[in-house]
């Protein structure tokens, strides 16, 4: 009897163990705009990066990615998974240089034209693959061979020739955190757009199911894991739910492939080994995510119906009155009237010649972000950038 006790009170303590929330860290560290670093800090990343790839990290991160990728998207896992994972790599890299720090590339600055930006020039990621083979030959993999799965230059292949499809603006993103109740849909909307046209759009290894052999994966992951947690400020900080492997549905319990972490000791930055926070964009154009407040603005210029049907959290937060202002004359002034919000390109076919792209879902999603750029220019909206 004594012994069945004592086993049911440590079953008891374990169980209270686990199911406390994650400690607070002692240190969080800043992950910043690529953009925003220092000439030292960009250089220490270099350093560290080409370190690793000697030492085989690229292929060992690239193999997990490429082994668990089919439980690992299309299913509510998706975001904290890539959560942990870009954490995991960051950890290595601190192994090599302490100061070591991911940067995250702020997309929504080069919607437009992606590939102009001086993110996927030589300062910084390098531009697109060269010859027959496709293979990068600036930036900080210049002329990589990679490992995994089998010995092949680093490769990217634009979808636009040298150019790339006008990506998602702020503005779409910031609708979709205003609509997203559940994370079963916050989840689908986000990587089926933003999440998934920057992998195809830049095509060769980002592409692909080992497309951490580009490092841009990890500034990208990045921007996708901001993203989240923009939404999680929002509101949604514990907002976990929806579909998890085997149709099962996932919880806050649940625990993520590979790692066997809980979802919950990995949702919540500053605690236990997520030790890190966003800093907004200063140098690249801040974005609708950042400046909201200045956005809101902007958006009271819309009749009250495009309002309340795409952002619902403004609509509620404002009065009837204050709706169909005087945003649009305000954005005149500013000599910003000949943009219109671009049409994100449908990369739905190209998705559906590569494996583990869920087409019809990138296709559904898209649709609605382009229904969303129709309203809003015929509303007369003037974007921010
Ligand atoms: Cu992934």
């Amino acid at each position: 009897m004594y012994i069945f006790k004592r086993i049911i009170l440590t079953s008891f303590i374990i169980c209270a163990a686990i199911a406390a929330p994650a400690r607070k860290c002692d240190q969080i560290i800043t992950r910043k705009e690529v953009r925003d670093l220092t000439s030292e800090e960009w250089n220490i990343i270099a350093d560290t990066v080409a370190q690793m790839q000697q030492y085989g990290w690229f292929s060992y991160f690239s193999s997990i990615h490429n082994v668990y990728f089919p439980v690992v998207h299309g299913m509510s896992q998706f975001l904290p998974f890539h959560r942990r994972f870009v954490r995991h790599f960051e950890l290595v890299a601190q192994r090599f240089d302490s100061r070591f720090v991911l940067p995250y590339w702020n997309e929504f600055a080069d919607y437009r034209d992606p590939a102009a930006s001086v993110v996927l020039s030589d300062r910084f990621l390098g531009g697109n693959g060269q010859g027959s083979d496709l293979c990068v030959m600036d930036g900080i993999q210049a002329n990589w061979t990679m490992h995994y799965p089998q010995d092949h230059c680093l490769r990217r292949q634009f979808n636009k020739g040298d150019a790339i499809k006008p990506w998602f603006s702020s503005e779409y993103i910031d609708s979709v955190i205003q609509r997203s109740e559940t994370m079963a849909v916050f989840r689908e909307r986000i990587e089926n757009t933003q999440h998934g046209l920057v992998h195809v759009s830049v095509g060769g290894d980002m592409s692909a199911h080992h497309s951490i052999n580009d490092f841009l994966f990890m500034l990208h992951h990045a921007f996708v894991d901001r993203i989240w947690t923009k939404w999680q400020a929002d509101g949604h900080e514990l907002t976990f739910d929806g579909p998890g492997p085997n149709q099962k549905n996932m919880t806050l319990d649940s625990r993520l492939e590979f790692y066997h972490d809980s979802v919950e000791s990995v949702i919540t930055l500053g605690r236990g080994i997520m030790c890190y926070e966003y800093a907004d964009p200063e140098s690249s154009q801040p974005d609708i995510l950042s400046k909201r407040s200045d956005a809101t603005q902007k958006l009271l210029g819309l009749p009250r119906d495009v309002l309340c049907k795409w952002y619902p959290k403004t609509c509620a937060e404002t009065p009837v009155s204050s709706g169909n202002s005087t945003g649009k004359a305000a954005w005149l002034a500013q000599g910003k009237q000949n943009l219109l919000l671009p049409m994100p390109a449908d990369v739905s076919a190209e998705a559906a010649a590569l494996p583990g792209f869920d087409a019809d879902a990138m296709k559904l999603m898209t649709d609605n972000a382009r229904q969303f750029v129709a309203e809003m220019n015929a509303a007369g909206y003037l974007p921010l950038y």
